[in-house]
Order: C-alpha cells, then structure tokens, then sequence
C-alpha cells in the first residue's frame, strides 16, 4: 500500500524491502540473523550474541491461504501469516534466520510454533502468565538463561555479561530515541500524521544497524520538529485525537489508521505493540543484566498475563498526557484474549476516563473496508 508519506518518513517507510537486501548482504557477510515475532523476545541477548534480530513477516494476507492447508481457518491472522509465510519461503527474513524465537504467549501461536519447528529451528521461550510473582520471575529469568545458551550453542558463540550490558545500553538508548519521537504527537495540534509515526515505529524494526537506526531515528524528530517550529500544521488543531489499543497494528490493518485520519481525526498514541507498550520501560542498566531484562519484559501488559491490570495503568496515563478524546481497540479476529479485555478496556476508558471507546474487529483482508469506513466514520464525527 502506497500512503504517500512525505520525504522525512520514506526511509522507514521503505524499510522493510531495503531490510531483505540488507540481510542478505550481512548473511553474506558470515553475520547470523535471529527471526522474531513479538515484543516479549530479549533482543539484548541475541545483539550480545553478535547475531541480527529481525522482525519476520506476519502482518499480510498473501501467506494465509497456503496457511490454512494445515491450520484452522478460523485462526487469528497474525498466527496464519506467519505460519503460510515460513512454508512458502516469501519472507527473506526467514528464509535468511539461523534460528527463530518464539514464546508461548497465547494457545495459537504455541501450538503453530511446534509446527514451524520442522521448517526452521524455533525456539520457543516458556512465558508465564502472570507477572508480578516471584514464581513468574524465576521461571522468566531461567528461559533468559536458557536462550542465552541456545544461542551461543547454536552459533558457536560465547556471551559474556559485558557484551549484553552493551546491547542493553545500545537498546534503551533505541528506546530514549522512539520515546522523543511519538512523544511529539503530545503537541496539539500533532507535529504528524498517525500514518506518519506509524511507518516510523514499524519501519525501524526492519533496521539492521543499531547505531543507524537511533541516528535516523533522531533525525526524523528533529526534521519533524524543524517544520513544525517554522510554522507548519499538517494536522487541524480540531481533529479528534485518537488512541488505538488491541492487537499488533501496521502492514494489512495500516487500513484502521488510514480510515481514522480520512475521517478526520488524527491518531496520537499507539498504545499496542507497534507503540507505547514496548518501548515505554528502559531496561534497568544499573542491576545484574538477567535480572533487569526479566523485569523489564515481565512488565509488558499484554492481553496473554492474567490479570493484566498494566494495560490499565498505561492506558490511564496515556489518555490524559495525549490529550485523548477517544479510543479504537482493533482486535484481530480470533484474538482470544484482546477480545475478551475489550470489556474491561470499554468500562474503563468510558467510565474511568469518561471519553468514547469503540472496538473493531477485523482481519488483514480489505473486504471489510466498507463496514469499518461507516463504523469509524461515524465514531470520529461523534467527537
Ligand atoms: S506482546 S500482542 S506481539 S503476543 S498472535 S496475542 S493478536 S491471537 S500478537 Fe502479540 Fe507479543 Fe502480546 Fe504483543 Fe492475539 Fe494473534 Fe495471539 Fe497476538
């Protein structure tokens, strides 16, 4: 899909093709490339490793057909398009990875995860459900160590405590840089589009170099920052503000973001995966590095942790410092466990928060465009 971003913004938005050339360079380069699917996963250890981690291919339908010969159709997407896109060799991140790390984050995935096994190695990291015990620590701190030692089996290397409190500096400093980046959308009216901060949030994944990436990414705030001090509004000082909450959002569901801002409103914060839930933490470089990781991705309020009253907690903060008047939870369909907070959330933003809240379920088709146009349209004209 072509959104026509403005120049600051094609660099991420081109990302994710230029990543497959790049990958391909570093495989030839001898570099070991580690393939990833959620935020869970510890980048820290496989940067300590010496190994690239890279985002695989799971956010677009052509896969799915090919999925559903051995999964069940009624699968969430997310699930289907990462499963039909090992099968068919159509994600050169895949195709280049070494080895693949996964978690058991819901029952789908898990269960998907045995069967990309016999395609690739994957490694599967045991996430507890819950995140504020000591029991769920231990056993989160273990699957640290034990991916540690897959990794450096698996690639003939060693990873020292040294090498991983530089990856870890390297990533909070990722994180500083993202953080001042769709901080910006604070301002009112935003300094972007959500469509905007969006290709730069999902485009930085699919950077390879580290440095580079922090370094573009500070370019991009500051060139964003430039043209909004020399007077340029991109966005009405009018346009409702949204928060979108849910399910992993960027490549098929880029149409959610795309319908809200053609209806007029402006999405200032993702509160979901793309967002605000991954990169808000810093990973704490003053304590023993396994534990501070434990912790740090212990803490990441994602629907699969019961009870996962952190998702409440961000979100309260984000709708006051975003100045939020209404929030979107896109779910995807078949997604258990976002489907089933969608309650908790709506009572929530609408009693606690006291501003609109609608959920959408929907899939990486676009023949539900029709019918999200008309629901969207009609929640943004309401604000
Ligand atoms: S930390 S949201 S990236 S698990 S695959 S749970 S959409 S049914 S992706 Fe996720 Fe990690 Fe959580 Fe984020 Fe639902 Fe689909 Fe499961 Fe999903």
């Amino acid at each position: 899909m072509n959104f026509n971003l403005p120049k600051a913004f094609n660099e991420f938005d081109e990302a994710r093709q230029q990543g497959f050339m790049n990958i391909k360079e570093l495989k030839e380069q001898g570099k070991h490339i580690i393939g990833t699917y959620c935020v869970y996963t510890p980048y820290e250890i496989m940067i300590a490793g010496g190994a690239i981690p890279i985002s695989l291919c799971s956010m677009s339908d052509e896969s799915i057909p090919a999925a559903e010969k051995h999964l069940p159709r009624n699968l969430c997407p997310l699930i289907k398009a990462s499963y039909g896109f090992a099968i068919t060799d159509t994600c050169p991140y895949f195709y280049f990875a070494d080895l693949i790390v996964g978690e058991t984050t819901c029952d789908g995935k898990k269960k998907m995860f045995e069967y990309m096994n016999e395609v690739k190695p994957v490694h599967v990291m045991q996430l507890p459900q819950v995140s504020d015990t000591e029991d769920a620590f231990n056993l989160w701190r273990n699957e640290m160590v034990r991916l540690k030692e897959r990794i450096e089996k698996e690639l003939n290397v060693t990873i020292t405590d040294e090498d991983l409190k530089k990856a870890i500096k390297s990533r909070n400093e990722e994180r500083v840089a993202l953080k001042e980046f769709y901080e910006l959308s604070k301002l009112c009216p935003p300094p972007m589009t959500g469509m905007e901060m969006l290709s730069v949030l999902f485009g930085s994944t699919f950077k390879t170099d580290q440095a580079e990436k922090i370094n573009s990414i500070k370019e991009v705030s500051k060139n964003i920052m430039d043209e909004y001090n020399s007077g340029v509004r991109k966005v009405s000082e009018d346009a409702p503000r949204i928060l979108i909450t849910g399910c992993p959002i960027g490549g098929a569901t880029q149409k959610v973001v795309k319908l809200i801002e053609e209806a007029g409103g402006v999405v200032v914060c993702y509160e979901n995966c793309t967002g605000v839930k991954s990169y808000e933490e810093l990973v704490d470089e003053t304590i023993e590095p396994y534990d501070a990781l434990t912790k740090k991705y212990l803490n990441i309020p994602c629907s699969c942790m019961s009870p996962n009253d952190g998702r409440l907690k961000l979100l309260d903060n984000l709708v006051d410092e975003y100045k939020v008047d209404g929030v979107i939870d896109m779910i995807l369909q078949a997604c258990h466990t976002y489907n089933v907070e969608t309650f908790r959330i709506k009572n929530f933003v609408n009693g606690e928060k006291n501003i609109p809240y609608m959920s959408l379920e929907t899939d990486y088709s676009q023949s539900d465009i029709g019918q999200l146009q008309t629901r969207i349209s009609a929640f943004v004209e309401m604000l």
